[in-house]
């Protein structure tokens, strides 16, 4: 996809087919909710934000990292022990290792496009890389990516040697059946635990038709929670449903439509994730064990459900905003960089159709500031080994954000 040709709102909202689990939810719709929106950040209170923050739309975002121009780029992470390298996703299943210097070409780290399934859905194929937490010492690599008969969402380890992934070592840690070719999620990152956590969409289609959401017997609409630290993986005895009639213990939270991209703040280690709506409300999730972020009873803010929208025990969005400012959340980072100070402790994020680029202050419960509105098709964002963001986007081109004056 050319990104220039992606700002027409026709083609922004074709593009957001191309990864947005909103997708049919753009393309289709035809659900109705009879209560009116609720204001586009119902948690902000009348308590004022003890730092000044942000400037509403006082940043600019600038090319960084030429060199990586790739097709569908789609993740970004730093190689732990080599400063100066960072890995690069594409959709098609070719990661990229890049010097952030410049001062070598891009390379091939590891390609699994042989894996991927035949003929994917505009949301499948390669979703997410993390590198083991003692990378340095086992050469573990973990990613999540797409196969076919049957439609499946794979997380596979891979040793890493001589500077790239060595294919012939791939080893199937778990594999999740996929409806539906949508709502896939795909994101995997260490938390502060060790622990790995992988996130998965509904299972697809639209309005959630299986009921995934609430159920606590499936892997889908959750963030997983698994022990990778052995030759598979093993559920951690303090995962929340361990202990819980007929759920799967690998669940750390769910009711989650799509959480396409989540992160660790590396600074106190809290979880934080941009939850893909349906057709009217995208939301930013802070995530706790054993949370129910209410999928599909709610979306956002909102009842999804038009009976029977009972909201007992449901964990509300920290924010949502509604689709007259995007159509497909991807979230972002808490900016633990030195570049911006006044963005320390903010969360930042974007939205894939509309390209603009938000903040919200995790100490409080103030309202979002609008950072920027460039208009790229964000698909992920990422962190450089000295936690200043890079924002990847679809348009074959890696940003930074810096002040506009
Ligand atoms: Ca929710």
């Amino acid at each position: 996809m050319d990104g220039k040709s992606a700002t027409g709102v026709a083609l922004v909202i074709a593009a957001a087919c191309f990864i947005a689990a909103c997708i049919v939810a753009a393309c289709g719709g035809g659900k109705s909710v009879s209560p009116p929106p609720p204001p586009l950040t119902p948690t902000a209170s009348d308590t004022p934000a003890p730092a000044p923050g942000p400037v509403a739309n006082a940043y600019r975002l600038v090319q960084t990292l030429p060199q990586a121009d790739f097709d569908r780029m789609l993740g970004f992470a730093a190689i732990p022990g080599s400063p100066n390298e960072a890995v690069v996703l594409t959709q098609g299943g070719v990661i990229y290792r890049v010097a952030l210097d410049g001062s070598v070409p891009p390379a091939v780290f590891g390609d699994v496009s042989g894996l991927l399934i035949a003929n994917p859905g505009s949301e499948e194929g390669l979703l997410g890389l993390a590198f083991s937490p003692t990378f340095a010492g086992d050469g573990r690599v973990f990613v999540d990516y797409s196969a076919g008969n049957p439609r499946r969402s794979v997380l596979a380890r891979f040793r890493v040697a001589d500077g790239a992934m060595d294919m012939s070592s791939e080893r199937i840690i778990l594999e999740v059946p996929q409806p539906f070719a949508n709502h896939i999620g795909g994101q995997l990152a260490f938390g502060p635990d060790g622990f790995l956590y992988w996130g998965l969409g509904d299972g697809g289609s639209e309005g959630d038709p299986q009921q995934n959401g609430q159920k606590t017997s499936t892997l889908l609409s959750s963030i997983l929670r698994l022990d990778v630290s052995g030759d598979t993986y093993a559920v951690p005895p303090t995962n929340p449903f361990v202990s819980v009639e007929g759920a799967r213990p690998e669940k750390y939270a769910y009711g989650l439509r799509n959480p396409w991209r989540f992160s660790f703040d590396p600074a106190t280690g809290d979880l934080w994730a941009g939850d893909v709506g349906q057709n009217k409300w995208e939301e930013i999730d802070r995530i706790v064990a054993g949370g129910n972020y209410g999928w599909s009873i709610m979306e956002g803010f909102e009842c999804f459900r038009t009976t029977g929208c009972d909201q007992t025990g449901l964990t509300l969005p920290r924010a949502a905003y509604g689709h007259d400012f995007g159509c497909s959340v991807t979230g972002g980072y808490v900016y633990r960089g030195t570049a911006m100070p006044e963005l320390q402790g903010w969360y930042v994020y974007g939205d894939y159709c509309s390209g603009m680029i938000w903040a919200l202050d995790t100490t409080t419960n103030g309202d979002p500031v609008l950072l920027a509105e460039p208009g790229h098709p964000i698909t992920s964002f990422g962190l450089l080994p000295d936690r200043e963001v890079v924002i990847i986007s679809f348009d074959k081109a890696i940003y930074q954000l810096e002040r506009a004056s």
